[in-house]
């Protein structure tokens, strides 16, 4: 891979849509296939900023919205420099959330009051104000959308135990995961709109140098093998080849 940098390779998803699970398996196949893998996760409860979030995230400590919301960001631009040199060393990166979490989960916070009644539901925090402080960050090479419904997550085992693990926040989250692929697929980052059924992440990237974001949705309802196959289909082309395209900024 002498010119070429290795992907960023980022898994999105609810509260137990299974992306623990999914990115484990993922680094091992990767790296069983030769491929050097970095697996990074966001939050990064280990750095100070990263302890903060964890104790907000296990309620033994109350922040404000605005400011949780700017720890969230703050822990990935830390890690900034880092994704970029792992990258450019020729280290695949793979990361279990993102940016795009760090959105969905905060825009979907909303004022009590309107939350059980017939008033129209009001966001904490505009949509624009959550993207804002993640302007810039590394841009992934393609996000893995892990598609469940908030029910049948709900159904899976540990929910409930942090923050935000309640059923009617993860429907709001989910619609807001569905504006941000949306959104993304058709910005200028990506020309492309894509879904688990279209070419290989790798077929879709242009060889002209342009920034692109592949958002592929895939259904993490079905069992940890067949959504193990997919995610592999969807990088393993892009893993292995790597990419001429310089490492793009997010949403700049
Ligand atoms: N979360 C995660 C956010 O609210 N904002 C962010 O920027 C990120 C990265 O943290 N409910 C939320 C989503 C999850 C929670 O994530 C902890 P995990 O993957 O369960 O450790």
């Amino acid at each position: 891979m002498s010119s070429k940098r290795a992907p960023f390779i980022v898994i999105e998803g609810l509260d137990r849509s299974g992306k623990t699970t999914q990115t484990s398996l993922l680094q091992s196949k990767l790296e069983s296939a030769g491929i050097a893998t970095k697996l990074m996760k966001f939050p990064d409860r280990t750095t100070t900023i990263g302890q903060m979030i964890d104790s907000y995230l296990k309620s033994t400590s109350e922040l404000d919205d605005h400011v949780i919301h700017l720890l969230f960001s703050a822990n990935r631009w830390e890690l900034a420099s880092t994704i970029e040199s792992l990258l450019n060393e020729g280290t695949t990166v793979l990361c279990d959330r993102y940016a795009f979490s760090g959105i969905a989960f905060s825009a979907s916070k909303i004022v009590a009051s309107s939350s059980s009644s017939a008033d129209p539901v009001v966001p904490k925090l505009p949509f624009e104000w959550c993207r804002a402080p993640d302007i810039g960050l590394p841009a992934p090479d393609v996000v893995l959308f892990l598609d469940i419904a908030p029910e049948q997550a709900k159904q899976r085992g540990g929910f409930g135990e942090e923050r935000y693990e309640k059923e009617e926040m993860q429907a709001r989250v989910r619609k807001l995961f569905e504006r941000i692929g949306e959104e993304t697929s058709s910005s200028s980052l990506n020309p492309s709109p894509s879904s688990s059924s279209s070419p290989t992440a790798a077929e879709r990237l242009p060889q002209d140098g342009r920034n692109t974001l592949d958002w592929v949705i895939v259904d993490a309802g079905k069992d940890v093998e067949s959504v193990s196959a997919e995610l592999w289909d969807a990088v393993y082309p892009l893993a292995r080849d790597g990419t001429n395209h310089p490492i793009g900024k997010l949403w700049a």
